[in-house]
């Protein structure tokens, strides 16, 4: 068929099936727009209630260098929610809208950051599991359609293979630590190996958007794709550490080259996506405060910028 005969939509799908990066200014189905505003807010959510579990450990950190490290990455992370909320931007999202949809509990964020953060092992897991789940889900989205989600996960992947070593190497010296601190490294790990395994989205046949975010490119890997390779990169990895991982199902499968494993709780993921987690009041609660409190910052911000630009520097 000649591209004359095409209707917008197909040549859409036709360029997204050659690979060609889709542009702001592009034409693209309401549908498509609408996936990704969906998606990349609710990542750019998750990165700055993700600043939280972390944010409860600064003042706590067991060194000068510790705290250093953690309260970079967690600046971090404010960076990443940025670049996403501008990204968001320019699909036409406002972003007073999208925080507005995260205040009110619309929208959504990722399930694992509802959980509490109870030692400092905390740390290490978070880092080396939660940012690991991270970089799995991220790598492939540099390669996602729509190019300023793209980009913006070049940036990100860069500073979350940072975030994942800091994390493996707290986890590395408690393990080599005295019993108490390998203790308390096994004990983070048990809190945090199913958290982290929903962290991927319900399985390919109850996730509603996985097909069609595949056919556009949005997603390269289903769920259960990426959480395969997240249990088959991590379990060697718990064995280098001397760590235990808490599933008695998991067993080496030949035949596949990979982990057989447990069945995930999806009872304790709806609710926690449904806003029940055990933080979930907290973590919205938190972000709601600062941003009433952050009002007078914001009305000084404009009254600057209008009175620059009434005396004609923008
Ligand atoms: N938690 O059809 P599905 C980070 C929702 S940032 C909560 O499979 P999709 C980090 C899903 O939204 C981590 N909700 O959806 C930051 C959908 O609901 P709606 C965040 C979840 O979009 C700081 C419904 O369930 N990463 O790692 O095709 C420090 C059905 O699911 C969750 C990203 O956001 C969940 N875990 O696939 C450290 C990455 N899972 O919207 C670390 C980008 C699913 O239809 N996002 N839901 O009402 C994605 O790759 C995809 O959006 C997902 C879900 C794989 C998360």
């Amino acid at each position: 068929m000649e591209t004359a005969e095409l209707t917008q939509e197909e040549q859409f799908q036709t360029r997204i099936d050659a690979d060609v990066r889709i542009e702001p200014k592009d034409w693209m189905p309401e549908a498509y727009r609408k996936t990704l505003i969906r998606q990349i807010s609710q990542h750019a959510h998750s990165e700055i209630v993700g600043m939280l579990p972390e944010g409860n450990w600064i003042t706590r950190a067991p060194s000068l260098k510790r705290k250093a490290i953690l309260l970079a990455k967690v600046q971090d992370e404010a960076g990443h929610g940025l670049y996403l909320y501008s990204a968001a931007e320019t699909l036409g999202a406002s972003r007073d809208q999208m925080l507005a949809d995260l205040h009110s509990g619309k929208a959504k964020y990722s399930s694992i950051f509802n959980y509490p953060t109870l030692s400092w092992a905390d740390m290490g897991t978070i880092g080396w599991l939660v940012d690991g789940a991270a970089i799995l889900n991220q790598v492939p989205l540099c390669r996602t359609s729509y190019g300023p989600y793209a980009r913006a996960m070049v940036r990100v992947c860069k500073e979350e293979s940072f975030h994942q070593r800091q994390g493996f190497e707290i986890m590395q010296t408690l393990s080599e630590g005295t019993p108490e601190q390998k203790q308390m490294a096994q004990e983070a790990l048990n809190r945090w190996w199913w958290p982290t395994l929903m962290m991927f989205g319900p399985k390919d046949a109850d996730s509603p958007n996985t097909e069609q975010s595949m056919k556009w490119r949005i997603k390269r890997f289903t769920n259960d794709e990426l959480r395969q390779k997240f249990v088959d990169m991590m379990v060697p990895q718990a064995e280098f550490l001397g760590l235990t991982v808490p599933d008695e199902k998991l067993r080496w499968n030949e035949a596949k080259q990979g982990y057989d494993f447990g069945e995930v709780d999806w009872a304790e993921f709806w609710d926690v996506v449904k806003g029940n987690g055990p933080c979930s009041r907290e973590r919205l609660q938190a972000r709601v405060d600062a941003w009433n409190e952050g009002e007078w910052v914001r009305e000084a911000a404009l009254a600057h910028a209008a009175k620059r630009s009434a005396r004609g520097k923008v």
